[in-house]
């Protein structure tokens, strides 16, 4: 593979809509249950930072609430604003790599679209060089490919390609 090769210490910021599996997402990267995972009505209300060894090299991972998937930004609460932009300070000097998760069983509707632009925009245009989709629930899929699942939602074409075409599933 190409690329530039990894850091001897990365660090990931998760963000997105809420219930999207980001904690659930962030457990799993770091190989252990270090978040709260949505149950209950229990939701990250916090941003929070946890470390990891893995394959030798060291990870650090911060998991953050996520705003509600209709909410505009301006309904969003102030807290919720500022523990979502404080997610990137949490790992100072900042985040190798910005997650942006989405569940592939997510419809992605103009107004789920423009939730996601506004809520981006409190990190500025330059985050979406650093982010890359990370897709949930891919039990979901079924016999369909990732692939299928993008070509079919217009508004999920439009999220990989401002992220450069990267994402993981
Ligand atoms: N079926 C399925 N459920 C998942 C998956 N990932 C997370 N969940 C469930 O989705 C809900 C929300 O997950 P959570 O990680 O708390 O989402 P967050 O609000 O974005 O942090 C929880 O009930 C999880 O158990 C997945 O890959 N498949
Ligand atoms: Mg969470």
């Amino acid at each position: 593979m190409g690329g530039k090769p990894l850091p001897e210490h990365l660090r990931l910021v998760l963000i997105g809509a809420e219930c999207e599996g980001k904690s659930s997402a962030s457990n799993t990267i770091l190989g252990k249950t270090a978040f709260v995972v949505n149950n209950n009505g229990n939701r990250t209300t916090h941003c929070k930072i946890s470390h990891s060894v893995v394959e030798g090299r060291w990870l650090t991972v911060v998991d953050s609430p996520g705003w509600f998937y209709i909410n505009s930004l301006q309904e969003t609460s102030e807290m919720d604003k500022l523990e979502i932009e404080d997610s990137m300070d949490l790992c100072l000097p900042g985040p190798h790599a910005v997650l942006l998760v989405i569940s592939l069983e997510t419809a992605i509707h103009a107004s789920y679209l423009r939730v996601v632009r506004e809520h981006m925009s409190l990190f500025g245009e330059e985050i979406w060089k650093l982010t890359l989709v990370l897709f949930t629930m891919s039990d979901w899929l079924g016999v369909k490919t990732v692939e299928d699942r993008i070509e079919s939602e217009e508004g999920l074409q439009w999220i990989v390609n401002k992220c450069g075409n990267r994402y993981v599933a």
